[in-house]
């Protein structure tokens, strides 16, 4: 069967094409009526399933940047990119250049291990007349916060931030390290903010604790007051028992996926639901979860190396035994895990039928099928090694997706792939929809 994107398993296109059938056969039969003539019923709507993945092709757009930790396309078409250590946000125009928009800081609030700074930004249209604010996750040195901006553009198509509003602060931060911050931003289907947070270094003082802000996903209104249908009155905690999640997507169906850092072992994808905990430092993957003293290149080990200087590469501790399986129902089991060597992946997007996430130590994009309500295919493998560490991932208006790379990041030294002379990247990734 042809794979064209008409083909492509969405309910809410099944639902716009089957609507059009039925609206067609109505406004048939009225107009019959009048002119005395039959109608045709067009049947069912073929339904063929399929998912998205990439056909191999790939072009890189922009290069020179460092650490780039978020891009969004605007309603225009233009881009935003941010760059997490100088705090730069830019815009790519439809040749890819680079403007720079604005600056949200410009010294990095840490000295070691540093994976705060300015990481995710999302927007919303929810000014009079449907004008836009960008949100911006920003780690301080004292805090992580969510800042929110006027976002507007000139006749000339250049974007501008201002009315810079600090919406939620005092978001726990770990000390010099700055270490699981999570820091991904999404506007929902419901249209609340969605943050995606780790346990800032601190495990289950935070993870565990309803009344912190770390180790969560938060939901929130716009204007950062706690949604009334929160789990728990006013707390902004969605889910908890999280370590480090920096990637968050939904599916067609509604469903919000996670991606989350693991420690020694396990990296997990979960399926995020209202008020759930998701076991951290309790249970790692599908196993309760035992400390163990790490060797030297292990993401856990104070021996994480640099770029001039690698660490050694890490080794996965042996494989525990199902008697160690994580068996509580106060904690909910991950969807699926990795291996972190295999991993490591920081953004998800949800992309004609596939979840793609982009994975810093292994390299790779994993494009896992959506096959049914709460039921995913085998994950594949893209890439990997290819572009070293990747960051994100995001749907063009064209079909493509664009991916951003993290080999800048300090935090290449066991990182499958390394760098390129051209880091950090901008690279277009041509996809294709696969029938099955
Ligand atoms: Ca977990």
């Amino acid at each position: 069967m042809a794979k064209t994107k008409k083909q492509y398993k969405d309910p809410l296109f099944e639902f716009v094409i089957v609507g059009a059938l039925v609206l067609g056969a109505v406004s048939a039969i009225g107009s019959s009526n009048q002119a005395n003539k039959a109608t045709v019923d067009p049947g069912p709507a073929p339904v063929v399933h399929s998912y998205a993945v990439p056909t191999g092709k790939t072009k890189t757009l922009i290069t020179g940047l460092r650490a780039p930790w978020e891009l969004l396309f605007l309603p225009d078409g233009q881009a935003l990119i941010d760059e997490r250590d100088s705090g730069t946000i830019s815009q790519i125009d439809k040749d890819f250049n680079l403007r720079k928009v604005a600056f949200t800081s410009t010294t990095p609030p840490c000295v070691k291990f540093c994976e705060g700074g300015t990481l995710g930004m999302t927007y919303a249209a929810d000014r009079p007349g449907g004008k836009l604010s960008l949100f911006v996750f920003l780690t301080t040195l004292k805090d992580n916060r969510i800042l929110k901006y006027d976002l507007d553009s000139d006749e000339s198509g250049n974007w501008s931030l201002a009315n810079k509003r600090v919406i939620l602060d005092g978001i726990d931060r770990s000390g010099l390290s700055t270490t699981h911050n999570g820091g991904r931003l999404a506007i929902g289907p419901d249209g609340k903010l969605w943050v995606s947070l780790g346990d800032a270094g601190m495990s289950g003082s935070t993870s565990q604790n309803w009344d912190r802000l770390a180790g969560s996903v938060l939901r929130v209104n716009l204007d950062g007051s706690v949604p009334s249908d929160n789990p728990r009155p006013g707390k902004y905690a969605w889910a908890k028992g999280l370590r480090d999640t920096q990637g968050m997507a939904w599916d067609n169906y509604g469903n919000m996926w996670t991606t989350e850092f693991g420690q020694d072992t396990w990296d997990e994808l979960n399926l995020m639901e209202k008020g759930k905990n998701y076991g951290w430092p309790k249970a790692e993957g599908f196993y309760k979860f035992v400390p163990t003293p790490l060797p030297p290149g292990n993401p856990g080990s104070d021996n994480q190396g640099t770029a001039e200087s690698p660490a050694p590469k890490p080794t996965i501790p042996s494989m525990p035994s199902d008697k160690d399986l994580m068996k509580d129902s106060r904690y909910t089991n991950p969807y699926l895990t990795w291996h972190p060597v295999d991993a490591a992946c920081s953004g998800i997007a949800f992309v004609r039928g596939s979840l793609i996430s982009a994975c810093l130590r292994g390299g790779k994009l994993w494009v896992i099928p959506v096959l049914g309500d709460k039921k995913l295919g085998e994950p594949q493998a893209f890439f990997a090694g290819k572009f070293g560490r990747l960051r994100k991932a995001t749907l063009a208006p064209d079909g493509s997706i664009w991916i951003i790379t993290s080999n800048k990041d300090g935090r290449g030294g066991w990182s499958k792939g390394g760098e390129n002379p051209k880091d950090d990247r901008v690279i277009r990734v041509e996809m294709k929809d696969v029938t099955y």
